[in-house]
């Protein structure tokens, strides 16, 4: 099924609340709630305002922001929850509730009819108290309830008229293809749209929320850099670059250039790095190193690029001062760094760095002496030097 329409809902001032380093002040979360809206997710999900007082005060000081994102709160299916959410002033609640078998025995204890019950009450409460506001149910632990259980439940809800039923791989365990029908499945089931929740615990979050986009889900909730819960959910970033790559159409919609930026700001709040092999942002995603790929770039990105750097605001760096190298990538340094050689000097030049980097880890200086030294002997004196006289000269460099 290829995907139609999708909408994301982004978590970090919810699920990304529940990082164990994050500790989000007022004004911080307002900054990321203006950060992710300029980025362009349809939807902000907030902290249960139940939470605490300043969760309360948060939730309504978020909703009243006129952001383009409409603010989502994230609820218990209790009416008392419901009624504080709907005081806050957001445009849609999310409710969940367990339904696999150790949250119904350890957790709420509440039978299968008794969830139905409970829902209902709540649904009925919030489409009588407030028409416009957008209704998610959403069951937690979905992959390790019974199917059975799981379709009565949601079928009993979307008769109920809610917006949208949620999908919540709450430990992190299901594969993809386990996505892709559990999602099949039920929107064989419900008429009202689908989102879907997962966990990265066994590192299938992307995978599978884009398993759930092609089964025919039509909103995923995300965290900047994936934080919540343990080791998170599926992450915004990761999910915008399966997303471009499968066709760059289907993220046009968002300001790609800001992704960094908001990325920078929620690493910096909850005191992590971007990790270096973050899909699009971190530091070695456009760096190419080996002699063969570097020529290719350079010849034309496209070939060992499947993202346009540019796209997000990013450069790509061609690494050249190591054994991998070839002369493809030294003539583009040669040529950055304005010197005079030709290519078999080129040549002659790359077999040296080459061996050199055999011996020790080069530096990109080391490179740039070196060539600049084959430019000073080549065009200093008219004679080319002799192999003997090059390699002294290059030995008597100190770092070379
Ligand atoms: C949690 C709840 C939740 C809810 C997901 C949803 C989960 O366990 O903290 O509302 O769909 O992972 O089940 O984040
Ligand atoms: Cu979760």
């Amino acid at each position: 099924m290829p995907i139609e329409r999708f909408a994301i809902i982004e978590s970090t001032l919810r699920e990304g609340e529940q990082f164990a380093g994050a500790w989000f002040t007022p004004e911080q979360k307002v900054q990321i709630a203006q950060a992710l809206d300029e980025f362009g997710v349809e939807y902000l999900e907030l902290t249960s305002p139940m939470a605490s007082p300043q969760s309360e005060a948060d939730c309504r000081r978020i909703a009243g922001l006129g952001l383009r994102a409409k603010i989502l709160t994230h609820i218990r299916t209790r009416i008392e929850d419901a009624k504080r959410a709907l005081e806050t002033g957001v445009d849609g609640i999310d409710m969940v509730i367990g339904t696999s078998s150790p949250l119904r025995q350890f957790s709420h204890g509440k039978s299968i009819p008794e969830i139905i019950d409970m829902a209902r009450e709540v649904i009925a409460f919030i489409r009588e108290q407030a028409p416009h506001v957008e209704v998610r149910f959403s069951t937690e632990d979905s992959f390790r309830s019974n199917l059975v259980d799981l379709l009565t439940v949601y079928r009993a809800v979307d008769e109920m008229g809610v917006d949208r039923v949620g999908i919540a791989d709450t430990v992190g365990i299901a594969t993809p293809l386990q996505v892709y029908e559990l999602v099949r499945t039920l929107r064989q089931v419900v008429s009202c749209d689908i989102e879907f929740h997962g966990h990265n615990d066994s590192g299938c979050a992307i995978a599978n929320a884009y398993m759930a986009l092609e089964a025919g889900a039509t909103h995923v909730d995300t965290t900047v850099l994936g934080i919540g819960e343990r080791n998170g959910i599926t992450p915004l970033g990761g999910l915008i670059a399966r997303l471009y790559t499968v066709d760059k159409r289907l993220v046009e919609k968002y300001n790609l250039p800001k992704l960094r930026e908001v990325e920078n700001l929620v690493a910096d709040i909850v005191g992590v790095q971007v990790p270096f092999n973050n899909p699009i942002t971190g530091i070695t995603a456009f760096t190419h190193k080996a002699g063969i790929h570097a020529k290719a770039i350079l010849n034309s990105p496209e070939t060992y690029e499947a993202i346009r750097p540019e796209d997000f605001g990013m450069t790509r760096y061609i690494h050249i001062a190591h054994r991998l190298t070839g002369w493809n990538a030294i003539k583009y340094r040669v040529q950055q760094l304005g010197l005079n050689l030709t290519d078999e000097q080129i040549k002659e030049a790359t077999s040296h760095i080459k061996a050199l980097a055999d011996q020790k880890p080069l530096a990109l200086s080391d490179v740039d002496a070196i060539l600049r030294h084959y430019h000073d002997i080549y065009n200093g004196g008219n004679l080319p030097p002799k192999e003997e006289q090059l390699r002294e000269a290059l030995e008597q460099r100190k770092g070379v």
